[in-house]
């Protein structure tokens, strides 16, 4: 699928940094299985773009993120249509999650079902003013389906995340921000810009050594500790065999700053 072909995407990148930004405002962005399938392109693409160092996501508008899976399409699932539905969506939200480069949700308004799963698969969660969150499937007779019993108390914890998915309450923006479901709350009027100098800060540091400490963390978030340190040392090795690393540490001997190369 060519970036021109995408209908429920715009596509942007500046400055190295490209925004998803998922454009079904009729629905308040709702994910049915052509915007998954959009999203599975552009992530397949943007992760191998040399212009592209972090990647944003992001919901047209200002009512919404992504206001849940697409109801519509749910109610035409059953026990088997269902369970593959749902395979479907982790496939997608574990290339996002997996993504070498740092995927950040700027979260813009409704951020429900799988919104939040969407979210939750990404890396860093930045949240406007207006952003609320949810797990509301028990309302509709299910459970998330795209990561949320999972994802969600690996995150807050399990007490917090039954208390969400069981009561399937709405949550404030500062509300998730206390409980660690986002990283801050800023303005709406700055989500985007707040989202992009986050990058920038990002992006100044070596490209592969970001690469590495997300791969650290992603790998070692299910082992158990000592295996988990064992991968971080096998990571922290390739590190020492980057030019950046020397790079990086002659220039601090040299009270300059670093030129990366991504090498
Ligand atoms: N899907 C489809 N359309 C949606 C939608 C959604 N999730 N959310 C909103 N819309 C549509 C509305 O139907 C409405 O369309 P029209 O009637 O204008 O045609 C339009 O967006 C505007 O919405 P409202 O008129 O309702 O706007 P309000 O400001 O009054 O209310 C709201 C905003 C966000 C509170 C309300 O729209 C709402 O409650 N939306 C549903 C939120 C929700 O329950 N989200 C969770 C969806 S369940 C699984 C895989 C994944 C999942 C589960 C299982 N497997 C494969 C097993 C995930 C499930 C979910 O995400």
């Amino acid at each position: 699928m060519e970036a021109a072909e995408y209908k429920n995407l715009l596509v942007t990148i500046e400055d190295r940094v490209a925004v998803v930004q998922i454009n079904r405002p009729q629905a308040l962005n709702a994910l049915d299985a052509r915007t998954l399938d959009e999203l599975e392109t552009a992530f397949r693409v943007l992760r191998e773009d040399q212009a592209v160092g972090v990647l944003i996501v992001t919901g047209t508008g200002e009512k919404a993120f992504v206001a849940g899976a697409d109801i519509r399409e749910l109610t035409k699932l059953d026990g088997v249509s269902g369970r593959a539905y749902s395979l479907r969506g982790l496939e997608v939200f574990d290339l996002i999650h997996s993504s070498p480069k740092p995927v950040i949700a700027a979260i813009n308004g409704y951020c429900l079902g799988g919104g939040c799963e969407l979210a939750l698969a990404c890396h860093i969660r930045i949240a406007s003013e207006n952003a609320r969150f949810g797990q509301p499937e028990v309302k509709l007779g299910l459970i998330p389906g795209y990561g949320g019993t999972q994802r969600l108390p690996r995150l807050v914890g399990t007490g917090r995340a039954i208390e969400m998915l069981l009561t399937g309450d709405v949550i404030e923006a500062r509300e998730a921000e206390r409980i660690g479901v986002v990283n801050r709350v800023v303005p709406g009027a700055e989500l985007l810009a707040y989202c992009r100098d986050l990058a920038k800060r990002i992006m100044a540091n070596a490209p592969l050594a970001t690469t590495l400490a997300l791969n650290a963390v992603n790998a070692g978030s299910d082992l158990p500790l000592d295996r988990a340190l064992a991968v971080e040392a096998a990571l922290f090795g390739l590190a020492c065999g980057t030019e950046d690393m020397k790079e990086g540490t002659k220039a601090f001997i040299d009270k300059r700053k670093p030129s990366f190369k991504g090498r």
